[in-house]
């Protein structure tokens, strides 16, 4: 593909988005007027996606779009908020009000821990806003900056108690949130009634018009790709010696998405630029920033993320820019390698001597129902334990800092409330995006279907003998590929109702995109395909060999080396 004309990019209007963003006056908009409006349960005009700066969706419920429409409803407007919780630790007794929270003023009762190590309540009206503001003030916490063109929720490989460089990495990670975090008053006047103390903010990083588009972070320890750090803008992998962080190699341009049918959306897997010493780490990461910022694309949003300015500019104009402004010279990358992606379920002893228990949560969905109480086996957690929650990039959560006399109280309690249960492997390492009832972008079902796949799938490997092993299979309900779905070895990306594009080929780590096998296929024949290809593997494949591997050594699929090229080939 040819690379961009960059002036013709700049002769473009910008998106209607930068207006917005420009216009807000440091993301404030009318807000404030909305939140008095009793009219209807939306936000209006620019606010919609102003809201999203300071960590919420607006959305509403699509099980009951029709039968509202066909009774001329207003739809059933509800705000999705998204937390933020740099490396996803949180104090369990904190856990507490988040729990109250969604049983006493969400629609769903629920919540939903993200593949970004956060948590998100669905379904809270408008009119209940500023108790959940308040009630995540209450805790120390807040959701900005969640959500639209910023830095997102800081990801860092989990449950750092296990050793020292896990916690030097965590500390990393809240470091890097809060130095790029909106600097906007707006956040604490509109939702914590703080009063306004100037009109004009200054943001240093980020710029009046805040980031191109969203960008993603992750702190890494080899050899655990749990963050699946090949997916995001930015990422900082440790480099260690004599047991301490010494420095980080640092990769760029990372995502995921694509749009169905536009060749010039494509996935890429962040690239190395070079490796520096620790204490450099927040000049680096502010050049990476400001250089999206002043070189990301402003007139078309699916060519804004920091691959397309990558591939606008070249990496090595992009890297010599960030020196610039760093006022650094990388140094070759260093060494490192990954062994896995899943998260280590069970019981870990860490540095303290301590205890953590690895839980594994369906979809990230906690929530009470039949003999499923895990949202009730939590909160039962929270008021006996004095350590920490720590979410994970997997959808899981881990317990932590549990002292040698409660191990067994709260392994007891785990297992009366359905927190642990066998499972196989394949279930262990599966996930889904959100998609339907709340998401709007939603094409085809995911989280409401993992699970039916999963079991499937579970019977055509025991038919062939391969129940023990594992395959990453994921499913994304649109291509924007959130249950990230281009890093599986089996993924599901959702066209329309009931139909998807089927993937394969992907690796166990996390460094290979899939490539796709059919376009458009019902679930019928997705489990036709994946039992044929299944059954070929168990027969033909070397020693242990993964599956994703086994598809691209027998050419099932075309191996993606340069996903620009390669992935809709
Ligand atoms: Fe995502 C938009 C859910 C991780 C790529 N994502 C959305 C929205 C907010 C839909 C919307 O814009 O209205 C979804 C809300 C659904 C709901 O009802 O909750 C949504 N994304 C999620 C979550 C909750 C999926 C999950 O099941 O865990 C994840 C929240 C992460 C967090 O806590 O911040 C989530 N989203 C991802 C990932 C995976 C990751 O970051 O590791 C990706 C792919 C990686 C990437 O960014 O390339 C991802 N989400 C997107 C995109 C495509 C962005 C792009 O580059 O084009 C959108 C659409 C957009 O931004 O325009 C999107
Ligand atoms: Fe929604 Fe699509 Fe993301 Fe799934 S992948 S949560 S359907 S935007």
């Amino acid at each position: 593909m040819k690379k961009n004309d960059n002036k013709k990019v700049l002769e473009k209007k910008n998106t209607d988005a930068e207006r917005i963003k420009k216009d807000s006056n440091y993301l404030r908009g009318t807000i404030v007027d909305d939140l008095k409006n009793e009219i209807t349960n939306g936000f209006t005009g620019d606010n919609f996606s102003l809201i999203r700066f300071h960590g919420m969706y607006q959305q509403d419920d699509r099980d009951l779009r029709l039968e509202r429409h066909e009774q001329k409803l207003e739809p059933r407007y509800a705000m999705m908020l998204r937390c933020r919780l740099p490396g996803g630790v949180i104090k369990a007794r904190k856990w507490l009000k988040i729990d109250y929270f969604a049983s006493k003023y969400t629609l769903y009762g629920t919540i939903r821990l993200t593949n970004r190590q956060t948590f998100q309540f669905h379904g809270i009206l408008k009119k209940k806003l500023k108790d959940v503001h308040k009630m995540l003030h209450d805790i120390e916490l807040d959701s900005l900056g969640t959500a639209n063109d910023v830095n997102r929720n800081v990801l860092c490989t989990s449950n750092p108690m296990e050793s020292l460089i896990h916690k030097e990495a965590y500390e990393w990670a809240k470091k890097i949130s809060e130095f790029l975090l909106p600097h906007t008053k707006a956040y604490a006047e509109i939702w914590l009634n703080q009063k306004k103390i100037s009109t004009t903010d200054k943001e240093p990083i980020l710029g009046e018009t805040y980031l191109p588009r969203k960008f993603k972070t992750t702190v890494v320890i080899p050899p655990y790709n749990d963050v699946d750090l090949y997916a995001n803008d930015m990422n900082f992998i440790s480099i260690i010696k004599n047991k301490k962080i010494i420095g980080f190699n640092v990769l760029i341009g990372g995502g995921l998405s694509f749009t169905h049918g536009n060749k010039l959306t494509w996935p890429f897997l962040a690239k190395e630029i070079g490796y520096i010493s620790i204490e450099k780490i927040l000049f680096v990461a502010k050049a990476i920033v400001t250089t999206q910022r002043d070189w990301g694309n402003r007139t078309d949003r699916s060519n804004a993320k920091t691959r397309y300015t990558i591939n606008n500019f070249s990496l090595e104009k992009f890297k010599k820019e960030v020196e610039k402004r760093a006022n650094i010279i990388f140094e070759p990358i260093r060494p490192y390698h990954f062994i896995s992606r899943g998260d280590r379920f069970g019981w870990i002893k860490d540095i303290n001597h301590n205890w953590s228990l690895t839980l594994f949560i369906p979809n990230g969905r906690i929530y009470d129902k039949d003999n499923e109480l895990l949202k009730s086996g939590l909160s039962q957690i929270a008021k006996i334990h004095n350590g920490n929650f720590r979410l994970t990039s997997n959808q899981n959560i881990i317990i932590s800092e549990i002292p040698e006399k409660n191990k067994d109280k709260i392994e007891k309690i785990a297992l009366s409330y359905g927190l642990i249960k066998k499972v196989s492997n394949l279930r262990l390492n599966s996930m889904a995006c959100v998609s339907f009832p709340t998401c709007p972008l939603a094409m085809a079902e995911a989280e409401r279907v993992l699970s039916f796949f999963i079991t499937k799938l579970e019977n055509i490997m025991l038919t062939y003998s391969v129940e023990k092993e594992t395959i990453i299979f994921r499913i994304s309900g649109c291509p924007n590929g959130c249950g990230r779905s281009l890093l599986s070895e089996i993924g599901l990306i959702g066209k329309s109702i009931g139909r998807y594009n089927l993937y394969i080929g992907g690796n166990r780590i996390g460094s290979r995109i899939p490539k796709i096998y059919k376009e458009n296929i019902t679930t019928k024949e997705i489990l036709v395909h994946l039992e044929y290809l299944i059954k070929t593997w168990s027969i033909q494949r070397k020693k242990e060999e993964d599956f994703g591997d086994f598809i691209v050594r027998k050419g099932i699929v075309k191996k993606i080396v340069n996903p620009i090229y390669d992935f809709w080939d």
